[in-house]
């Protein structure tokens, strides 16, 4: 279509601007913490923001978007809940004019491109957290272990590349072996559940490797439930660095976490003025991340959301 081939849409420079975000859910410290991050910068970046939560439906998240679009807003920050279903809202974003900035999880980079559909995507490396996530068990265990892997949301960037990274590193060790993969969609009790579930078919598992803390958090709960104990019997990695998975780390039931920060508000504040300066913005705006073990996990607990 010709506004897939037209210009993305320039941003004015003013004092205030509308500023729409786009939010998948909040069931999950990591998205109130990120809410928490955008509301902060409206403040002290003068936006006036329009927020919204699609309750994790995709489908309102389209809907979100396109009031977003009619209600006339500057820019919109969005992370895409899915891969792909949110494609057309983006298009329809630059074909009104709207510059959308990708924020916490991508699209499909076969189908839509930075630079060309929307501005540029802020966030982590997903394939690197998976691989970190990796390497710290094939160091502990040596290469060896029966892994349960608890995936994050089906269809979602974060799932898919957390998933690519930590498989691909554990298939150079023979002794290790991926038993079972299966969805927990980023939550606590949907990993809980699936942990039980998947206990009964593989009692013999002794590594849990989610794809968040949330869903490890709800791992260790179904393994204590079945009278495991996390930590020994079964060793928990995972990604993001929430409270609880730091005191999970202290507490002996977890190993490693590695960080994926939400705190993208003043990011978000500071390329959006780069954008309205005319620089031209790389398509991936990347975020460092650290790894919180029992080396670091105490350091950095009260800090943390
Ligand atoms: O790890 C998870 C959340 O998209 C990076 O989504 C984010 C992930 C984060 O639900 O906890």
């Amino acid at each position: 279509s010709s506004a897939a081939l037209a210009d993305l849409p320039t941003l004015e420079k003013k004092d205030r601007y509308k500023v729409g975000f786009a939010q998948t859910e909040s069931n999950n410290p990591w998205r109130i913490a990120e809410t928490k991050s955008f509301k902060d910068t409206a403040k002290s970046c003068n936006w006036d923001l329009v927020y919204t939560d699609a309750a994790g439906s995709a489908a309102k998240q389209v809907s979100d978007v396109d009031s977003m679009i009619a209600q006339g807003v500057d820019v919109i920050f969005l992370p895409p809940r899915e891969e792909r279903p949110l494609l057309p809202a983006v298009l329809r974003a630059k074909a009104q004019g709207v510059p959308v900035f990708l924020v916490d999880r991508s699209v499909d980079e076969k189908v839509a491109k930075a630079g060309r559909d929307y501005v540029t995507f802020l966030g982590s490396n997903f394939i690197e957290q998976g691989q970190i996530a990796a390497q710290w068990l094939i160091e502990k265990t040596g290469g060896k272990g029966l892994i349960l892997e608890l995936e994050g949301t089906t269809g979602s960037s974060p799932a898919n590349d957390r998933r690519k990274g930590f498989d691909d590193e554990v298939a150079k060790h023979p002794g290790m072996k991926i038993l079972a993969s299966q969805s927990g969609d980023f939550a606590r009790d949907k990993g809980r559940k699936v942990t039980e579930t998947l206990l009964q078919t593989y009692p013999n598992a002794n590594v849990i490797y989610a794809h968040n803390d949330e869903m490890a958090i709800g791992a260790i709960q179904a393994l204590e439930a079945a009278g495991k104990v996390p930590g020994k019997d079964v060793l928990i990695v995972s990604v993001d660095g929430t409270r609880d998975a730091l005191q999970a780390i202290i507490d002996g039931k977890m190993g490693v976490t590695v960080e994926s920060s939400p705190f993208f508000g003043p990011l978000a504040c500071k390329t959006m003025k780069r954008y309205a300066n005319g620089e031209k913005i790389e398509p991936w705006v990347r975020v460092k991340d650290r790894v919180f073990t029992i080396d670091n996990a105490a350091k950095y607990i009260d800090d943390a959301y």
